[in-house]
């Protein structure tokens, strides 16, 4: 929304002629250079600014169909957007590719070419980040008024890259060549305070109203990218908040006198707030700078959102009307006191009218299950970084436990379960209680996750309120997941369907399921899944050096490395495969081509040194001409949003091995299944309901489901029992620790054979012989070739429920209540 009611002035126009010229007169006098002499990133940065003025003129209409209709709006918060590159999208969503071709073509450039400029803005780690993405394209399709509020980090996540194997980080500096995508809002920036000290109101007789007097300030200052929705013409936004250091925070004395570094001291700490993502995927990193950034988000998203409220509001009754936000997950939870605070302190409401606001206003979208993974924070860190919120937070866990008490009386154990304060040695704030507390509406992200949430993580909020537990499943957006990384099946499909329809209506995929009682149909949908593969081997020749073999089975693991994922236990069974070649050079064997993509947490020994043993693996694989024959395993690095559109579209074989109730839900297991991949999976997160979907006939299911894990961890889980009893694990595990993967040196993995052998936290001992059992029923198959690909077309046929369109009109229907506004073209 802008400050005034826009008037429109409509620049550009809707043909060919009018883009051309745009086009060149983008390059002159924006990019200040010719034709003749400009350079591959000219070339792109004008393609991209051309196309986002078409979409500068959608905003301008949203923002002004937007003012007229004052509607209810949904802010999303998140630290977190994995968005993908922009250029194809807006090419995509603003229908201009079809001139971009030829315009191309004519100056002796290709689009390709151009596009290798287009810098993916890597500001997540992983399924949380791309959800919120993925949330952000659907309401903009389907009309919500909604903005996402975000980070700027200045690196993104890490770049990956491998030196001798083992995983090297590498600064993500993706702003470097410039984003045309982005558009600075210096006006609109906020001042955030951290530490200093709070004073009583002595004209508030109830004591709950203070004033804070921070003693640092940091300014907030805002950009925006475009966020277009598919079909329609509304453009929302997403707005990203990068700290600068406040102006008194350049030191002159200091800098008279020579001291030059420390003259700057303070512009670098306040600057350090939005440096840097932290590359932490399900873990909690209890760090200082994590707590400012997430302050800093809530702050000043908290400072805009009622800004633009009051650009057509007034008064505060009717906040909660206008006004929804969600929490995405526990990361911007403190944005629960700091509406309090500015509600309490700043502007005079009382605490009850001020708490009935703030509750209505909130929602929380929980994302696991992990005990680690739950976000607290030490009280004496917040009473000395945020001490008004540590009060408030205080007072609103009093009046919280007032009501347990009410409820349960007598039960003082209840209380302390569910307190927002964790007792102990170090006393914590439990921000998922906090979310709970202050939310209408608390949900999980597939059934099993909701269902797990209310039985055990949050069992004593959803006994004590049934009412706020929802269940939302997720979904992935058609648009960027097949229609953009998967053109030649979009187009196979809108042929079989007759047009377009099911990229905004995706349950209109069922119709594929006659086609795949069709020879013709099955053959040409094998044929484009082999083009595909085609093209995946090539860049992963370019990035790897080794070449796979597009007519074998292309199995792949994409996704974070995280012992609950269970990469190990894939590993596990590429050794098996290794081992039985080589036990057996002679008899057939299915040809696989195994690829693994994923990042590991910088910190995070076990898994780095994971993704060590399969680079080594690969090495050993790959040079075996009697192994290779069969099997290839490679690892390209830096898996990312841009490489995930060129793998899913490759894929036969999806590997979803999550020990049963670890995964809350998964997203890249729907996009792997809507690209025609079939899964392996436990029944584990949206496994299940996929499972549901395809049909058992077109599932490889294996292993342990979530009870059956809970009991054997309960009845005391001996991994050695696991392996001793299995020949083939046992020769897997021995390979591992004989050295056969580093040179003969037993030391380099000992540790990955002690964590099996050991504890072995998520059980992939356990399960090892139903996996490498599936993995067989699924050579099988394979060979089958007119079954798998009718199997094939009923995974994308069935998997429409799992659009986030869907998934967005759950958020709307359950909890935003919100209604569309449509703009006129
Ligand atoms: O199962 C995925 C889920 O599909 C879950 O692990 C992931 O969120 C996806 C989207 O709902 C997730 N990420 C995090 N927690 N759950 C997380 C935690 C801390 C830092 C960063 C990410």
């Amino acid at each position: 929304m802008t400050e005034a009611r826009p008037r429109l002035r409509r620049t550009v126009g809707d043909s060919l002629e009018d883009f051309e010229r745009d086009l060149i007169s983008n390059l002159y006098y924006q990019r200040g250079t010719t034709i003749e002499s400009a350079s591959g990133p000219d070339g792109y940065h004008t393609l991209a600014v051309t196309v986002r003025d078409r979409l500068v003129d959608r905003y301008a209409r949203t923002a002004a169909a937007h003012y007229a209709a004052n509607p209810r709006f949904v802010y999303y918060l998140s630290a977190e957007y994995l968005l993908g590159r922009q250029l194809r999208q807006n090419l995509l969503y603003t229908d201009t590719e079809r001139w971009v071709r030829p315009i191309a073509e004519d100056l002796g450039v290709s689009l390709e070419a151009l596009e290798v400029y287009d810098v993916e803005p890597g500001l997540g780690n992983g399924g949380l980040g791309r959800l919120a993405a993925c949330l952000l394209d659907s309401m903009a399709t389907l009309d919500i008024p909604a903005v996402g509020y975000g980070i700027r980090y200045e690196f993104g996540i890490f770049k990956q890259t491998f030196r001798d194997g083992q995983q090297v980080e590498r600064p993500d500096d993706w702003t470097f060549y410039g984003n045309p995508w982005e558009f600075p809002a210096p006006d609109d920036r906020q001042l955030v305070g951290f530490y200093g000290t709070t004073k009583a109101d002595p004209k508030d007789p109830t004591g709950l109203k203070k004033h804070w007097v921070p003693g640092e300030t940091v300014r907030g200052e805002p950009s925006h990218m475009l966020v277009p929705g598919y079909g329609t013409q509304t453009v929302n936004i997403i707005r990203l908040w990068q700290a600068r250091a406040s102006r008194e925070s350049f030191d002159l004395a200091r800098f008279g006198v020579g001291q030059y570094v420390e003259a700057v001291d303070d512009i670098v700490k306040a600057e350090n707030i939005s440096k840097v993502l932290y590359p932490d995927d399900s873990t909690e990193l209890g760090r200082e700078l994590r707590l400012k950034q997430q302050y800093f988000l809530v702050a000043c998203s908290l400072r805009d959102i009622i800004r633009r409220y009051r650009l057509r509001n007034s008064g505060w009754e009717g906040f909660a009307d206008k006004v929804v936000i969600q929490l995405n997950d526990t990361h911007p939870v403190v944005a629960v006191t700091e509406l309090m605070r500015l509600l309490v302190d700043e502007h005079g409401v009382g605490w009850d009218e001020a708490w009935t606001i703030t509750r209505r206003t909130f929602n929380y979208t929980c994302h696991t299950l992990l005990p680690e993974a739950l976000e607290t924070w030490p009280v004496r860190l917040l009473e000395r970084l945020l001490p008004r919120h540590m009060e408030i937070i205080y007072a609103i866990n009093h009046f919280f436990l007032e009501e347990v008490r009410a409820a349960y009386p007598g039960d003082e154990d209840v209380v302390r379960r569910m307190s927002v304060i964790q007792e102990g040695d170090e006393r914590r704030v439990r921000m998922a209680h906090l979310a709970v507390v202050g939310s209408t509406a608390v949900n999980g992200v597939a059934e099993l996750h909701t269902k797990l949430l209310a039985e055990t993580t949050l069992h004593d909020f959803a006994a004590l309120w049934p009412e706020r537990f929802h269940n939302i499943t997720n979904g992935v957006t058609p648009r960027r997941f097949l229609r953009m990384a998967n053109p030649r099946l979009s187009t196979l499909i809108t042929e079989a369907l007759g047009d377009e329809g099911w990229l905004t209506d995706l349950e209109r995929l069922h119709g594929l399921g006659t086609a795949a009682d069709d020879p013709a149909f099955r053959a040409a949908w094998r044929d484009v899944k082999r083009q595909n593969k085609v093209e995946l081997a090539a860049a992963v020749e370019r990035s790897t050096g080794v070449l796979a073999d597009p007519d074998a089975l292309a199995d792949v693991m994409i996704k974070r490395f995280h012992e609950y994922k269970r990469q190990q236990l894939k590993l596990l069974h590429v050794i098996t495969m290794v081992n039985r070649i080589r036990a057996d050079p002679q008899a057939t064997y299915v040809p696989r081509t195994v690829l693994f993509g994923g990042k590991a947490a910088p910190g995070y020994h076990a898994m780095k040194l994971l993704i060590q043993l399969v680079n080594a693996v690969a090495d050993v694989v790959n040079t075996d001409p009697v192994i290779a024959r069969h099997l290839r395993v490679v690892f390209p690095p830096d898996y990312n949003v841009t490489k995930a559109q060129f793998v899913i579209p490759a894929a036969d074989l999806s590997e979803q091995i999550s020990l049963a109730g670890k995964e809350a839900s998964g997203t890249g297991n729907m996009k792997l299944a809507l690209n025609g991949a079939l899964t392996i999976g436990t029944l584990d997160g949206a496994n299940i309901e996929i499972r549901d979907r395809v049909g058992a006939d077109n599932f490889f299911l294996f292993g342990m489901d979530a009870p059956a894990a809970a009991a054997l961890r309960r009845s005391g889980y001996s991994p050695r029992s696991f392996y001793e009893a299995d020949f083939e694990l046992r020769l897997a595990v021995d390979t591992i620790a004989s050295g056969a993967f580093a040179k003969g040196d037993r030391s380099v993995f000992a540790p990955v054979v002690e964590a099996m052998l050991g504890r072995d936290e998520y059980m992939a001992l356990a399960d090892y012989r139903a996996y490498v059992d599936c993995q067989d029923t699924v050579a099988d198959a394979w060979t089958d070739t007119e079954r798998w690909t009718r199997m094939s077309i009923l995974n994308t046929a069935r998997c429409g429920f799992f659009s986030s369109d869907r998934t967005v009109r759950e958020y709307c229907e359950q909890i935003w209540k919100v209604d569309p506004v449509r703009v006129n073209p």
